[in-house]
């Protein structure tokens, strides 16, 4: 492992320290210093816990001074800077990254030398900090690393949560669900800002002053308190800062006469309810709790971050304010809808607190904000009920109904009314309130049909969902009153706040992650916001630090890239990598580029020894599907795969076998949404697949299914570089982008897939004879769906035959019907494969039998992994962010002197 740092392309030549940087001796006595005074752990050790600590301090301490000199230069140039916001930071570890950056990474590894530790074993005792689930929250956390190292003037915001992305564990029964105490162990990189804290307000009413200004008031009031997190630039002094909110009581709130009288939980009761807002990511949403938990930290993220943002702009404008010039200095990015109620607040703040009016707080929050969306799922587009909404944040609903209402006037304006029936339908897409009738101002102007009082007469569905007191209504009460029989009323739908249309409307930007995603944004999800603003829709095809996703994690092939292209520029300026395509078919190349992987997968057998007990080949192929579990990703269809595959080489005999088959590991990561019950049952099969077919004495070493446990970003970089064939097999159209496909290219990995997301620009890069397509289009799944629907589609014998053979028992004794019923049949809940696995089973299969054949020419399939990593390029983050800079915020560089 020592050999590994040594080999780092990014290391000084030795005996040649930078006289700004600090030497191995230097560093050894900053990180003895620390053991002794700053590390959390008893005075007579130095074990590694201990030895991380202390490394992470000396790190932090170098850090500082950078980022003391970022945040002074930004405020004295008083530039324009962009502000990230999202719920999810995937971070992962920072340790390797940030020394890395600062390029004292060599020095780090001879320091700890000094002090008889080693640097991997070192860093491998930080935890995670897996603040995200998924690509989103990593996305966030890359693009951070472009901005500090692009020297942008930015800023991330996001929660503290004390419990991160929960610990997966696997057992006989499929995923368990464990707390992921992250900061049990302490935090060295955050640091607190004790005078940052900003009230936030829950609950309450609205009241007009006598000025005729909304005011809100009463209510519940927390307090969300700073803590940063240095974010440093590779090569740069630049070093920006991830804020993170945690929650606490506002002030004394502690009921010492409660707890003195023996009532001890309640006298912690205030501070309990502000602490547990950021207790964990994502807490369950069934219940009412859980949803108002979920707005309470939505909404802690924006007024906290809001609040800030405009104290920095009010102390650098000096005595005049002039709020106009607001969005000159900010930008706003909300990293999917998460934060859309910085929209509210931000006018709510402009309008109540500083006394704007409704015009220009819309003008200013308008040209502020913009919106990067994630997902074509309906049921991924997040909503909240009116009702509940209006109770915790009342002066909220108020603003937001009169932006829909503004938003009504526009679309009638727009349409007219001459053909009532597409207004209606314009009206019914695109309005932020859903169910909701028409401000009365335009209810008049189009009336419908049928009598409109009776529809008012019926009691909201919502109230009877929310339990909420329905005395107050007055309709309830004259319902009552009359003492009438009723008819058995009609449920209501309920009435919702539809936050992707609250953020389009309000966003003088709306993107899209890649080229395909952006296209079925414009053309589906918001068609009719596209035709009426058609300039606010942009692509900005996703990327990923090259930083941590190439030197960082595979040093041995950067070092290969390095002395093939001669210099180490690539790693700032990706598009160098492209030079590496003159040398495909070299064979010294080639030689080294396996031995890189080899050695890469060497470590990978280890880590499935140690975490599964299993032990696996180096020399089989490793094939690697992992992502969060879900039923478009089709983690289905690739074990169906692996189960006919497995069924074919049971009809054979060894020799047979062997002639036919190229041995693969077929690796799975990823965890399934807790309350999922397909995709934890989907991880279920594939366990038990792999329990069968790893104890099968017929088949060896040419088959393994393995299922690594907790997958998070320091497996991925493990992973990753270890991969010869990955698998990214939504289906069409139903992937934004992804991400780790980018990863995986970068690091000279086959890609099999369909034209889906940022699949589909990975293809023209690295070129379509290294990559393996298979499966529908997207502009085809709409009409399968409905043929198949109409019964029309006829399956293939070999997926009748797998499905057969799963239901036959072979996988043990767990009831697989529903999993596989939910392929069957033509429509309905959990049935009708709605992600057509079936229907894209046989070109999958065929797809991997070019795979095996590819694999076995092995001159041939080292050209295609280099050809994958010289046309990895464009997908650098580096290259996303300069297109946001220039196109959506609006910032130009700053280089900290
Ligand atoms: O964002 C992912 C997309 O699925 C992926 O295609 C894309 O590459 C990536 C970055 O743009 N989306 C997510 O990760 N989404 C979430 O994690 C999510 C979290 C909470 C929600 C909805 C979605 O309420």
């Amino acid at each position: 492992s020592k050999q590994r740092l040594k080999d780092s392309p990014l290391e000084e030549e030795p005996g040649s320290p930078s006289p700004l940087k600090p030497d191995a001796a230097s560093i050894a006595s900053s990180i003895k210093y620390h053991a002794e005074f700053t590390a959390p752990f008893s005075p007579d050790q130095f074990e590694l816990p201990k030895a991380f600590f202390a490394t992470a301090q000396s790190v932090r301490d170098a850090l500082i001074i950078n980022w003391n000199a970022t945040y002074d230069y930004c405020e004295k140039l008083n530039v324009k800077q962009a502000y990230y916001l999202s719920m999810e930071f995937l971070q992962g570890r920072a340790l390797l990254n940030a020394i890395g950056n600062l390029e004292l990474t060599g020095a780090y590894a001879e320091a700890l030398s000094k002090l008889g530790h080693d640097l991997e074993n070192v860093a491998a005792q930080e935890a995670d900090a897996a603040l995200g689930n998924g690509g989103l929250g990593r996305l966030a956390s890359c693009f951070l690393d472009s901005l500090a190292t692009l020297n942008y003037p930015a800023w991330g915001y996001g929660l503290r949560y004390r419990y991160g992305l929960f610990k997966q564990r696997i057992t006989k029964d499929g995923q368990e669900e464990v707390a992921e105490s992250w900061l049990e162990m302490g935090n060295p990189w955050e640091v607190v800002r004790n005078d940052v804290s900003y009230p936030v307000k829950f609950y309450g009413k609205v009241v007009s002053g006598s000025d005729g200004k909304r005011r809100w008031i009463g209510g519940e009031d927390i307090r969300a308190a700073a803590f940063d997190v240095p974010i440093p630039g590779y090569k740069t002094k630049n070093t920006i800062n991830l804020r993170l909110w945690s929650t606490k009581v506002l002030s004394e709130e502690f009921d010492l006469s409660a707890f003195n009288a023996g009532e001890h939980t309640k006298a912690n009761e205030a501070l309990s309810n502000a602490e547990k807002i950021c207790y964990i990511l994502y807490p369950g949403d069934e219940s009412i709790e859980g949803k108002i938990l979920r707005l309470k930290q939505q909404y802690t993220l924006c007024s906290a971050s809001l609040q800030d943002i405009i104290a920095r702009f009010e102390k650098l404008s000096g005595k005049h304010v002039k709020w106009e010039d607001f969005p000159e200095k900010v930008a706003v990015q909300m990293n999917d809808t998460h934060p859309t109620l910085c929209i509210p607040e931000l006018m709510r703040i402009l309008m109540d607190v500083k006394g704007l009016s409704w015009k220009e707080a819309w003008n200013i929050t308008r040209r502020t904000v913009a919106y990067t969306n994630h997902t074509v799922l309906p049921e991924a587009l997040e909503k909240w009920s009116l009702e509940l909404m209006q109770k915790l944040l009342p002066r909220h609903v108020e603003i937001i109904e009169m932006i829909d209402e503004e938003l009504v006037g526009t679309i009638i304006a727009e349409c007219g009314t001459e053909n009532p029936g597409l207004l209606e339908k314009k009206l019914k897409e695109m309005r932020i309130l859903e169910n909701v009738d028409l401000p009365p101002a335009f209810a008049e102007l189009i009336k419908p049909e049928e009598d409109p009082v009776a529809s008012s007469e019926k009691e909201p569905e919502t109230s009877k969902e929310l339990d909420i007191n329905l005395e107050d209504e007055p309709h309830n009460l004259q319902a009552q009153e009359n003492n009438e029989e009723l008819p058995e009323p009609e449920p209501e739908p309920p009435k919702m706040v539809r936050m992707a249309n609250l953020c389009v409307v309000c966003s003088h930007a709306v993107n899209g992650v890649a080229e395909i995603h952006s296209e079925i944004v414009k053309k589906e999800v918001f068609h009719e916001f596209f035709k009426l603003w058609p300039e606010k829709f942009q692509n900005k095809t996703n990327g990923v630090t090259p930083r941590r996703w190439i030197p960082f994690c595979n040093p041995e092939l950067s070092k290969i890239i390095t002395r093939w292209i001669g210099t180490e520029d690539w790693i700032l300026h990706t598009d160098k990598l492209a030079e590496l395509r003159k040398f495909a078919d070299n064979e010294d190349l080639q030689t080294q580029w396996r031995a890189a992987k080899r050695s890469n997968k060497m470590k990978v057998v280890r880590f499935l020894k140690e975490t599964t007990g299993y032990v696996v080949s180096p020399e089989a192929m490793f094939d690697i599907q992992v992502k969060r579990i879900h039923e478009y990703k089709r983690q289905l269809l690739n074990i169906l795969g692996i189960v006919y595959r497995y069924k074919k080489m049971k009809a054979m005999n060894s020799a047979e076998r062997t002639a036919k088959f190229v041995p693969r590991v077929c690796i799975f990561g990823g965890k399934a949404f807790a309350t999922y019950v397909q995709a934890k049952r989907i991880v279920k099969f594939i366990t038990d697949v792999a329990a069968t077919i790893n104890h099968d004495p017929e088949i060896g070493n040419l088959l393994k299914v393995i299922f690594v446990p907790d997958y998070n970003v320091s497996v991925a970089e493990l992973l990753i570089p270890a991969s010869e064939l990955s698998q990214h097999i939504s289906t069409a159209g139903m992937e934004a982008s992804g991400t780790s496909n980018m990863k995986f290219a970068m690091n000279g990995c086959v890609l099999i897939g369909t034209l889906d997301g940022a699949n589909v620009e990975i293809r023209q890069e690295v070129g379509e004879d290294n990559f393996f397509l298979f499966g529908a289009q997207a502009h085809e799944i709409a009409g399968l769906r409905k043929e198949r629907a109409e019964g029309k589609f006829v399956p293939d014998p070999r997926f009748e035959e797998v499905k057969a053979f799963v239901k036959s028992g072979v996988f043990g004794p767990y009831n697989y019907d529903e999993l596989i019923e939910s392929l069957e049949g033509n429509e309905g809940f959990g049935r009708g494969d709605y992600f057509l696995v079936g229907k894209d089973f046989p070109s999958y299969i065929e797809c991997q039998e070019e795979v095996d054949e590819a694999y076995r020419d092995e001159k041939r399939w080292t050209r295609m992994s280099i050809l994958n990593t010289a046309g990895s390029h464009k997908f650098s983050s580096d290259r996303t962010i300069h297109e946001y800079a220039r196109d959506i915020w609006n910032i130009a560089p700053v280089g900290v002197p």
